[in-house]
């Protein structure tokens, strides 16, 4: 790739609204690119700073918060507090979402985020990742913490950042699905893959198997039938780093429900809902196993939703076990 066609990515949200004649999703989309950035640095150097490691405390799910958790919804609130167009900020290390200005106060854009899911992981250089969610302020004059409780399909932006080999950010604003790579040289995301789709199938699945115990009969059902058709399992235990594979090489991720977790574990708002519209953005689809994950309506900030995500055709092998 060479320089003089190099799009970045504030070259690409320009002509997606230049386009469109849309939203001006700059702002925000470059406020979450520029907390990204931070959060490369600091994973990079994470062993070298000593913020590895567990803060000494639980989050408010009663989950242990790791030092980079913290340090990266740090970095994302401030980095959302300076672009004037969001008005409300919610993340899965704060109880309840800030209002940082209203809708009459320049506040059109809601942003839900995973500052950093999968961080335990880091300690090991394990892939990890920000995941993203953006929504209109519907509530352009009383703008309340409630705004973020929409359905998936009313995401107008979602993506993630994913901190791995390479530090990648995969991203749709509602008309396809594009990829950006951090070049370490010009500090830019610039454009490596425009309009990526899901493989139709791949016989992949992703889940974690050690829970064969908790798991309903339908998952069990399915699991029985891939074990027969040869399919191959790939499991990182990182969110972004299975959903980004599976994307890019196709297959199916899955956090279902389970006994001892009738909701699954993963959060429907900033971690559900940002990869469902990837995924269905890209060719693809997911499902809680029986509804369509974009049309769950959300209750609260911090409700939990199984998944059933990836290639149309390895989707629907799933979901022919819920019928
Ligand atoms: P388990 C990481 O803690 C995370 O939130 C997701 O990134 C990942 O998909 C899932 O939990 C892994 O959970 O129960 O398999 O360790």
């Amino acid at each position: 790739m060479s320089f003089d066609n190099l799009t970045t990515l504030r070259a690409h949200l320009d002509a997606q609204k230049r386009e469109n004649g849309g939203r001006d999703l700059a702002g925000v989309i470059g406020a979450i690119a520029l907390a990204g950035k931070w959060v490369a640095n600091r994973i990079r150097r994470a062993r070298i700073e000593d913020v590895l490691g567990e803060v000494g405390g639980v989050n408010l799910h009663g989950e242990t918060q790791q030092k980079l958790d913290v340090l990266a919804d740090d970095v994302l609130l401030e980095c959302m507090r300076a672009c004037t167009d969001v008005a409300v900020y919610a993340s899965e290390e704060r109880d309840e979402p800030i209002v940082l200005r209203p809708g009459s106060g320049g506040g059109r854009y809601c942003v839900v985020v995973d500052p950093l899911d999968g961080s335990s992981n880091v300690d090991f250089a394990v892939s990890v990742g920000t995941i993203f969610s953006v929504l209109e302020n519907d509530q352009p004059d009383e703008t309340t913490a409630r705004a973020v409780l929409q359905p998936g399909s009313r995401q107008i932006a979602a993506g993630y950042v994913l901190y791995g080999s390479s530090v990648c950010m995969m991203l749709t604003l509602g008309e396809g699905v594009d990829l950006f790579v951090l070049d370490p040289i010009l500090g830019e995301f610039v454009l490596a893959e425009p309009g990526v789709r899901i493989p139709e199938k791949k016989a992949i699945y992703s889940l974690n198997e050690a829970y064969w115990n908790e798991f309903d009969d339908e998952i069990r059902s399915y699991l029985g039938w891939a074990h027969e058709n040869g399919y191959a399992s790939r499991y990182v235990g990182s969110m972004v780093a299975d959903v980004h594979r599976t994307l890019l090489k196709g297959g199916v991720f899955l956090y279902p429900a389970m006994r001892k977790a009738p909701q699954g574990k993963l959060r429907l708002l900033y971690e559900c809902n940002p990869m469902a519209l990837l995924a269905e953005q890209a060719g693809g689809s997911a499902a809680t196993g029986r509804e369509r994950i974009l049309d769950l309506a959300p209750r609260e900030v911090h409700q939990r939703a199984p998944i059933v995500l990836g290639s149309p055709a390895e989707v629907e092998a799933v979901v022919r076990h819920f019928a």
